[in-house]
């Protein structure tokens, strides 16, 4: 039996990945090790999160991000607790954050550490002055470079190669933690208990829906995209019940929430390039490339118009990407309008 069929619902994260390393006589508990790294920063975000209007915490720090954008006061917190959650253990000598221009060190792991962590600490972050989801983006990947500093061997390589765990952490009514260990691992949410300080799996084995009834996207930038994904939501928005539609529209502004949404329930999120944003707008290792780790796990589909996200050999940390993700049958539609072959 795996271990989802052994473990039900309620079962604390720590269990679920002792029942799953039982399946894996190799496996060397790293895995849980840095789960359990990761699920310390959700927990003490979420509990900024749940304050951080009363503590004068919102609105801009007066810095400037690497992406030029104006930085919130909560993204450099977020960004020291991913830091702080890592610092130790021998795990990860370094951090590939989007809060920080060059990657950061974590000198107490260089000596025996072997993995780098890719994270976007807190995304959607201008959602927080009106109370809306945001969300934590993370991807782990095994060292192939001699390290600890990231070598060009790393940061070249495709970002799926050895990624070991993927997925996000979503700041809504609740905090769930969703992640996939691979494509055999599948995708599992688990929500917070704050009571107990605990992540309980209350979404075992997520499967994307394979055709959905919602597109994501900001509608207000449609007359900026390219030719291809606006003709497809041109389609999306026409009377065809016999294919479900008009799709319905549902877009926060925070990425994780609008791909959450589309996990659970099918759908398409489209942030394409276009003429405001040639190389579009996401950032492809530690938002996209996560993302579509985890739709891609549950059954569904990511790309960036030409490829897989996942397929992607990236040129540097902070580089933006354009991004399709949901389910399958969506995107293959979608894809037949990239290509020209749709009306
Ligand atoms: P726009 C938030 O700033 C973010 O990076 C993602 O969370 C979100 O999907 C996107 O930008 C929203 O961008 O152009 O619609 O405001």
């Amino acid at each position: 039996m795996s271990a989802r069929s052994r473990v039900p619902v309620g079962t604390r994260l720590h269990r679920f990945l002792f029942e799953a390393e039982r399946q894996y006589p190799q496996a060397t508990g790293e895995l849980s090790a840095l789960l359990s790294q990761l699920g310390l920063a959700g927990k003490r975000i979420a509990r900024l999160l749940s304050g951080a209007g009363l503590a004068d915490q919102l609105g801009p720090s007066g810095a400037v991000n690497p992406q030029g954008e104006e930085q919130q006061k909560i993204d450099a917190l977020a960004n020291e607790i991913f830091l702080e959650a890592f610092s130790y253990g021998q795990m990860v000598p370094t951090v590939v954050t989007e809060e920080m221009e060059l990657p950061a060190r974590l000198p107490e792991n260089e000596t025996a550490g072997k993995y780098i962590l890719f994270v976007d600490p807190l995304d959607g972050s201008s959602n927080l002055d009106v109370d809306g989801a945001v969300g934590s983006v993370f991807s782990i990947r095994r060292m192939m470079g001699k390290g600890p500093v990231l070598s060009q061997v790393d940061l070249l390589a495709r970002v799926s190669q050895e990624q070991v765990v993927a997925g996000y952490f979503v700041y809504g009514p609740s905090t769930m933690l969703v992640y996939t260990a691979g494509p055999r691992a599948g995708v599992h949410g688990f929500t917070l208990d704050p009571g107990i300080g605990e992540f309980l799996l209350s979404h075992p084995d997520i499967r994307i829906p394979r055709r959905g009834r919602t597109w994501s996207a900001n509608d207000g930038n449609l007359a900026t995209w390219d030719e291809g994904p606006r003709r497809y939501v041109e389609a999306l928005r026409r009377v065809d019940p016999a294919r479900g539609r008009p799709y319905s529209l549902r877009y926060s502004g925070a990425l994780v929430s609008d791909v959450h949404r589309i996990l659970l329930k099918g759908g398409v999120f489209l942030y394409p390039s276009g003429t405001e944003m040639p190389g579009g707008k996401l950032r492809l290792l530690y938002e996209a490339a996560p993302l579509a780790a985890v739709v891609e796990s549950a059954g569904g589909a990511a790309t960036d118009g030409r490829r897989r996200i996942l397929d992607v050999f990236p040129d540097a940390n902070h580089q933006r990407t354009a991004f399709f993700a949901g389910s399958r049958d969506d995107v293959e539609e979608l894809e037949a309008f990239l290509s020209g072959h749709a009306e």
